[in-house]
């Protein structure tokens, strides 16, 4: 018989992406969908229809902040694997919504993992975790045991889920992974982190559509891959006999700059950059026409000023291996955008 994974997060761009690679392994997928006050349901499904999935794959109503319908849920669905990708995961609104943040990315994984324990105890978990729990790490590159040091609400909440998964582990026996992951973008990002606003303002610049892009701290250093090749890690993760945490990384570090530089040539740009710090700007040395301004209100609190991985360990044990470097992955997401923007498509 068919297994059941159930995915919290079904809405984001991995909950998509791991939904189509376990549909081609032959699961039941089930996709846990946090309705929004909005009403914009359909909005929610729009990944999963650019991915021709949305069909293949049963919705339930989830919230992480609700015990009772995380409780329900697990006795319907009785899971085989669960994969816990619900959050609040833009880092820079975690500024803004500390207690929130920390209610679904730290309390939410606990009330997770307990209902589970009475529930589903032999079912496989997987927990969402994050570079950002590195923080201002003193050591490069990060591995499983680097110490932590987050630098924002979204960080320490995502610590206080990654030692709740792996409390429950050694003390109930729970099959549960902590998959420490470093940034992974795709053209299904949403757009307000930093890859796809490059991406799809330089874009809509390029077709007349948009003005100008403001950034933030350009000189900030991420290991970024595709998300696709994150999503097979994390089911990669739940197939081991033992439970354990594995780093997601690409070992390779590039700032924001770079991503700008990299994506405006992709796009026809021949980017230049004039003047220093909140007064910098990029200019198209052919048209002179003014692309990026650095907007100091983008600025965070606190910074993660640089982050690189060492994933040397789930590349052994798990034989993990990703597909796509840097510069195809900025193709592939700069490609789509502009394919958007012509066909005047843009959704997701
Ligand atoms: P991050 O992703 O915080 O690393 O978390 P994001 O793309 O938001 O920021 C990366 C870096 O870019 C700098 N930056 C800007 N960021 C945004 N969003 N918008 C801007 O205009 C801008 N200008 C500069 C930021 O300051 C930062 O240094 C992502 C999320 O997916 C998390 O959920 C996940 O856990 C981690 O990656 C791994």
């Amino acid at each position: 018989m068919a297994r059941t994974a159930l995915i919290t997060g079904i809405s984001g761009q991995d909950g998509a992406y791991l939904a189509q690679f376990l549909l081609g392994m032959g699961y039941r997928v089930v996709g846990g969908l946090r309705r929004s006050s909005s009403g914009a349901i359909a909005r929610l499904h729009e990944r999963l229809h650019e991915l021709q999935i949305a069909d293949d794959i049963a919705l339930v109503d989830f919230d992480l902040a609700e015990i009772t319908n995380i409780m329900r849920t697990l006795e319907t669905v009785k899971p085989d694997e669960i994969y816990n990708l619900a959050a609040q995961s833009f880092v820079a609104l975690s500024f803004d919504q500390p207690i929130y943040t920390t209610e679904v990315d730290g309390v939410g994984p606990l009330r997770l993992l307990e209902a589970v324990r009475q529930l589903t105890p032999t079912a496989r978990f997987y927990q969402a975790s994050t570079s950002e729990m590195f923080g201002k790490a003193r050591t490069a590159p990060q591995d499983e045991t680097t110490p932590f040091y987050p630098r924002s609400p979204y960080g320490f909440a995502k610590l206080l889920g990654h030692w709740a998964t792996v409390n429950y582990r050694e003390s109930y026996g729970l099959r549960a992974s902590s998959g420490i992951l470093f940034n992974h973008e795709s053209p299904l990002r949403g757009r307000e982190f930093v890859t796809r606003k490059i991406t799809l303002s330089l874009a809509r610049i390029k077709h007349g559509d948009l003005d100008v892009l403001e950034l933030g701290n350009l000189e900030a250093k991420r290991d970024w891959g595709f998300a696709g090749d994150y999503v097979k890690g994390m089911w990669q993760m739940l197939q081991q006999d033992e439970a354990d945490d594995f780093v997601l990384a690409s070992g390779e570090s590039h700032t924001v700059r770079s991503f700008v530089e990299t994506a405006a040539r992709r796009l026809g740009f021949d980017l230049e950059w004039v003047g220093a710090g909140a007064y910098e700007r990029g200019i198209d040395r052919r048209s002179g026409k003014l692309l990026v301004r650095v907007n100091p209100a983008l600025y965070r609190p606190a910074e993660v000023d640089a982050l690189v991985g060492n994933s040397k360990k789930a590349r052994q044990v798990l034989g993990w291996q990703p597909a796509i470097g840097f510069d195809e992955l900025v193709t592939l997401m700069a490609e789509a955008d502009e394919r958007r923007v012509r066909d005047n498509s843009v959704r997701v």
